[in-house]
Parts: structure tokens; C-alpha cells; sequence
């Protein structure tokens, strides 16, 4: 597993707000985390997350842009090895250049032919407002332009604020509440299986559909910034821990959201 990344790949997401890391899991890696990604959707029936909750999934627009299955961490001691361990975790926190806690992860699978992903940010989403919360989105197969690879809009993360768009079936929803992204150019980021990107939470990003009938499969996970405080927003979290936290609150619960990675001797910005 690669346990570096370059100071052109902390410039590149520095400056574009995303970057491709190229051979991040060898073969017997790739076959490792998708077998585990692969029970533990298995495991979970039409339950969409790990604990808590009674998320299921159905039939509409949303549920057929992915297969999306949450906190895998939680049942899988190979899942929490890769998404939470310190190659990951270092790698983000050098990127971030800040310390970083799991937010959460998830697995995010394009079935043969489902719909594309709309123009969003993550962070808005999520019950802290932060703008270094980082994400990795690794490909389990091969990602094309044909089967629904990731795009991102470059510089994107220094232009929004907070508000968010759903992923629905507009896929330029975000585009009325940002007139401001508008006019940039995306960057399609095809890859192997193995590779991965990060992307800032507030990145400006969406996928293609998946145009071929095989599957597209990711494995990704959110960070948060250690330090980070409860914004009011439920997102991931259950009404008991809503339930004890008040707006200003660290979020530093150890069993939800261990530290992943300290950005020592990393320049914070
Ligand atoms: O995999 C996709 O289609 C979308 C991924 C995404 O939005 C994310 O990883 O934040
Ligand atoms: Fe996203």
C-alpha cells in the first residue's frame, strides 16, 4: 500500500481542491478491501448504514444513482484497517495539513446502467462546517468515462459557502445556487483499480452514469478536521448523539470518529 504522497500532489490539491493518487493498492490490496466491502454489503441487506439507523434503500432517483452503504468500518475489521489506518490517514492529513478524525465512510456503487451523480458538495451535508474536511474516492474497478468516472470542478472549494444542492436528477442544480462555478471546466478523472483521488468537501463534484453492464464500484470515506464542532445538522449522527451534543460542541466521540492521521511537519494552510 502507498504510504506517500509528493509535495506536486499537496500543491496540485492545494491549488485545485482534488488530486489523483495513482497505485494506491496493489492487486492483493484490491482484492482484500473489495472482498470486505463486499460481505459487509452483503451483511447489510437494504440497510444503507451501519448502526443507528433505519435508512433503507428503495426505488427512486437517488437509489439508483449507487448502491450506497455507510459505516462499514463499524462490522469490518479489514474495512477499518484500509479507511482508518495510518497509510490513508497520513496521506490525507499531509493533503489537508491538518489533523483529521473519520467523519465516515462509505461505498458508493454505480450499478450497470444507473443514473449519473449530480453537481454537490459533501460538507454541507455534514454536522460540523469546515473548509478542510477531505474525502477519498477509491476506484475498486476500473473507472471510465463510459461507466460513470468523477469530476471535479478545479478551485471550486475557494468559491462556496455552505449551502448544498441534493443529488437529484438535475445534474446542474448547483450551478442556480453557485452562478459562480458556471463557467469552469471540469476535470474527468478516469482510473485504475487501486488509484484513488481525494477532493476537498467543499470541491464542486459529480459522475457520469454508468453506460456499461458492469458495475462501477468506489470505496470512499470522509474526514473531518480534529477540533471540529456539532453545526446542528443530524446527517450520519443518531437522535441519542444528537441528543447530548449542543451547537459549539467538539465532536470528539473516540467510538464515532477516531483520529485517522496528524499532519506533522505538514505547512497547515
Ligand atoms: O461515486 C460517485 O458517483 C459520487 C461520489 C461522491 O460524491 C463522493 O465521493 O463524495
Ligand atoms: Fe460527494
Amino acid at each position: 500500500m502507498r504510504t506517500t504522497v509528493t509535495s506536486t500532489h499537496i500543491d496540485d490539491y492545494r491549488q485545485n481542491g482534488f488530486v489523483l493518487v495513482e497505485n494506491l493498492l496493489d492487486a492483493g490490496e484490491i482484492a482484500e478491501l473489495s472482498a470486505a466491502v463486499a460481505s459487509g454489503v452483503e451483511a447489510m441487506g437494504n440497510r444503507k448504514i451501519v448502526g443507528g439507523h433505519d435508512w433503507k434503500e428503495g426505488d427512486s432517483f437517488y437509489d439508483n444513482v449507487f448502491v450506497q452503504r455507510i459505516n462499514l468500518w463499524k462490522n469490518d475489521a479489514v474495512v477499518k484497517r484500509y479507511m482508518l489506518g495510518a497509510e490513508i490517514g497520513g496521506i490525507a492529513s499531509s493533503l489537508a495539513g491538518v489533523d483529521l478524525r473519520v467523519w465516515h465512510d462509505q461505498t458508493l456503487q454505480k450499478k450497470p446502467w444507473a443514473n449519473p451523480t449530480a453537481w454537490h458538495l459533501d460538507t454541507p451535508y455534514w454536522s460540523f462546517d469546515s473548509r478542510d474536511a477531505i474525502s477519498i474516492w477509491i476506484a475498486l474497478d476500473d473507472v471510465t468515462l463510459q461507466n460513470g468516472c468523477m469530476y471535479y470542478l478545479p478551485g471550486s472549494h475557494r468559491l462556496v459557502g455552505f449551502d448544498n444542492v441534493d443529488i437529484g436528477p438535475n445534474m446542474g442544480d448547483l450551478f442556480r445556487l453557485y452562478p459562480q462555478l458556471k463557467d469552469i471546466e471540469p476535470i474527468a478523472i478516469p482510473m485504475r483499480a487501486g488509484s484513488c483521488a481525494f477532493h476537498n468537501g467543499l470541491t464542486a463534484h459529480a459522475a457520469g452514469p454508468n453506460m456499461t453492464p458492469r458495475w462501477r464500484r468506489a470505496m470512499t470515506c470522509a474526514y473531518m478536521p480534529d477540533g471540529s464542532t456539532f453545526n446542528g445538522k443530524g446527517n450520519i449522527l443518531t437522535a441519542e448523539q444528537i441528543a447530548r451534543l449542543t451547537i459549539g460542541d467538539v465532536l470528539v466521540d473516540e467510538a464515532q470518529n477516531p483520529l485517522v492521521g496528524v499532519a506533522a511537519g505538514v505547512g497547515s494552510h
